[in-house]
């Protein structure tokens, strides 16, 4: 019998979180795809946080810290794989949470995501969309004024396609998490965390706590040094070895 922790069993754990949700209609059907190209690239980076996934993620949690009005944007796969995790990163950087989706039917799978996050015990944004973001043409354009709007920094998972190039034409540092290092997501994010979520939101929530300690300066510091193009080829590397073994 395989222990509960073992990646194997993990992975089945949250396949069958993604069928329920799928069921229920908080996951979109082709949240089963991205999950499916997920789970390949994680094989390929050993289903570990690689030393390179740490070094953005402390770059990614000085971000956070530095925001002034940072939110996490949570879609359906994320909610159902780990809305626990966020709430506490949430908590951990003082951060607004908002349901943001591509697939429709949105306003009733946002709905769904607040409701999922509410019985948990965290108030989140999404259910009124009430502004936009210039340049985008999908579902993804609809926003809460005071949530992704007018945030500085927007922490963004599970999804490819032009958002993050929108956010940073509206002003907003963009923090990515995924496994893909050559999605459009990936390249054109500021910081990009090369890893799973479920690994790397609770890594994220340890990183903020430690550096809560340091200064102003310092966390800019930790935020200059960091280059994510770097970050990226290095992961590219991590997993051409892996695939050339
Ligand atoms: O709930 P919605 O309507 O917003 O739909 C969301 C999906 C996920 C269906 C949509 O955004 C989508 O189709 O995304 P893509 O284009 O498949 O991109 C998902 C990216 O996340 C890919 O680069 C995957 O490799 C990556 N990914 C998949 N699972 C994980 C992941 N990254 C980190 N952790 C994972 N568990």
């Amino acid at each position: 019998m395989l222990s509960k922790n073992h990646p194997r069993y993990l992975s089945l754990k949250y396949r069958h979180a993604l069928e329920n949700g799928v069921k229920s209609g908080i996951v979109t059907p082709t949240g089963m795809i991205a999950h499916g190209r997920g789970e390949a690239l994680d094989y390929l980076i050993g289903e570990r946080t690689t030393k390179n996934a740490m070094k953005a993620a402390e770059a990614a949690a000085a971000l956070l810290l530095l925001a002034k009005r940072p939110v996490i944007s949570v879609n359906g796969n994320v909610s159902v794989l780990a809305a626990e995790e966020i709430i506490k990163l949430a908590k951990v950087c003082d951060a607004k949470i908002e349901a943001n989706v591509f697939y429709a039917p949105a306003a009733k799978r946002k709905r769904m995501i607040v409701e999922l996050f509410r019985k948990k015990g965290a108030h989140i944004l999404g259910r009124i969309s009430d502004a936009k973001i210039k340049g985008l043409s999908s579902e993804r354009a609809n926003v809460s004024k005071e949530g992704i709007f007018s945030a500085d920094v927007v922490l963004v998972m599970l999804e490819d396609g032009d958002r993050t190039e929108a956010l940073k034409k509206a002003g907003k540092k963009v923090i990515a998490i995924d496994l893909n290092p050559l999605s459009r997501t990936a390249k054109k994010a500021d910081i990009t965390i090369v890893d799973n979520i479920v690994r790397a939101l609770p890594l994220l929530s340890k990183k903020a706590n430690t550096l809560k300690r340091k200064n102003i300066k310092q966390l800019k510091f930790i935020v200059k040094k960091f280059s994510n193009k770097r970050n990226i080829k290095e992961s590219l590397k991590i997993i051409s070895k892996a695939a050339s073994k």
